[in-house]
């Protein structure tokens, strides 16, 4: 065996030890990424809402908020109320509202399961949604 062809076959290993500790190097990465994110953290969570999720709520005009953990891009988020029916109806953000919360007015017309519908987009740049149930009833109904 010459020297060059040992230097080669010394080469052939030591690339392969470095791919190999790259491979290990992207798998810690994604681990890290999939438990330790502040972007996971950052997501944005409902805290609280008006209705409460499951509320029975008399017929009319209805306020609405939401309030997440974190701070929102309210022009690229968005609430609605969707029906019993099934029909969908956007209500207008409230500018007012704290940066951390939308909400705004809408009017809950027929009984039954309602939805309140949300989309917001988190200063982190990440799309949350969900929907939050209540039921609406009329007052002699309730009792
Ligand atoms: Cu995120």
């Amino acid at each position: 065996m010459s020297l060059t062809q040992h230097g080669t076959v010394q080469d052939r290993g030591t690339r392969g030890l470095l791919r190999g500790r790259r491979a290990l190097l992207a798998a810690c990465a994604s681990l890290l990424l999939a438990f330790v994110s502040p972007h996971a953290a950052a997501h944005a969570i409902v805290e609280k809402s008006t209705p409460q999720a499951n509320a029975i709520v008399a017929p009319g005009p209805l306020a609405v908020t939401i309030v997440f953990n974190t701070r929102l891009d309210r022009a690229r988020s968005r609430l609605a109320l969707e029906a019993p029916d099934g029909a969908v109806t956007p209500i207008a953000l409230d500018a007012n509202t704290p940066a951390t919360a939308i909400g705004g007015r809408g009017e809950v017309t027929s009984e039954g399961q309602w939805k309140l519908r949300w989309q917001v987009l988190a200063t982190d740049g990440h799309i949350t949604r969900g929907e939050i149930p209540f039921v609406v009833r009329f007052a002699k109904e309730n009792r």
